[in-house]
């Protein structure tokens, strides 16, 4: 039978938290903020707005909503300079693979993201074209890990929630599958993604066997 394949877009398939991260740590530094790689652990799939929030939390400062406007415009310029510049060598390991046999067997696939620019990712690195929908944070109010971006997604695809599975990097985004009632598969360390039904360290180590099970079940 038909299943949703759904799946995040930073850290499953492509590491965008980079850029991410170079760009804050930009806005940082000219505020007298530290913001190191591990902060930047606590952003992973958490809203640009979110984002200046923790950090202004961090520096412990106080801004108008004027300064945080332009901040939040400054952040995003920095970001898409660098998206501008990626291309398809930066789709992750086994995420092409994975797209390939899905959509042979013709399985519906979709985007959850909570980014806003996830559709010119996808144009970038060229994957743009095995999505049959996109969900991303243009189209939701509630964060991961409310369910409201996968069950969305499963809605576009006229699948229900328990025929559907989530490939996810962040607790917060499986934490969201969960509650959706979907199939988990943590993308990441084991021991962080604990809550996830399956977790695997990256799609290399997902095999055509593994997803054979989970379109049987
Ligand atoms: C991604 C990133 C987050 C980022 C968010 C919003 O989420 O993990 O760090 O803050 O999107 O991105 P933008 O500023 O482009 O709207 P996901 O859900 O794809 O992992
Ligand atoms: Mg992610």
């Amino acid at each position: 039978s038909k299943k949703a394949f759904i799946f995040d877009l930073d850290g499953v398939i492509v590491d965008t938290a980079k850029y991410h991260f170079l760009a804050w740590q930009k806005i940082s530094d000219s505020l007298g903020i530290e913001f190191t790689p591990e902060h930047n652990e606590h952003l992973k799939g958490v809203s640009r707005v979110r984002s200046l929030d923790i950090i202004l939390d961090l520096g412990k400062i106080n801004a108008t909503q004027q300064d945080k406007d332009q901040w939040l415009k400054q952040k995003n310029e920095d970001y898409l300079a660098y998206i501008d510049a990626m291309d398809e060598s930066e789709i992750l390991s086994g995420v092409l693979n994975i797209l390939q046999f899905l959509k042979e067997k013709e399985q519906p696939i979709a985007l959850g993201s909570a980014s806003k620019n996830a559709r010119p990712i996808l144009e970038k690195v060229k994957l743009i074209q095995f999505f049959d929908a996109i969900v991303d944070g243009n189209d939701v109010t509630n964060a991961k890990p409310d369910p409201e971006v996968f069950l969305q997604c499963a809605r576009k695809l006229n699948v229900k929630p328990e025929d559907s599975i989530v490939f996810e990097d962040s607790v917060a985004g499986v934490q969201a599958a969960n509650i959706a009632n979907m199939t988990s598969v943590g993308i990441g360390d084991a021991k962080i993604l604990h809550e996830a039904q399956y977790c695997f360290p990256d799609f290399v180590h997902i095999d055509s066997s593994f997803l054979e099970t989970l379109m049987k079940k």
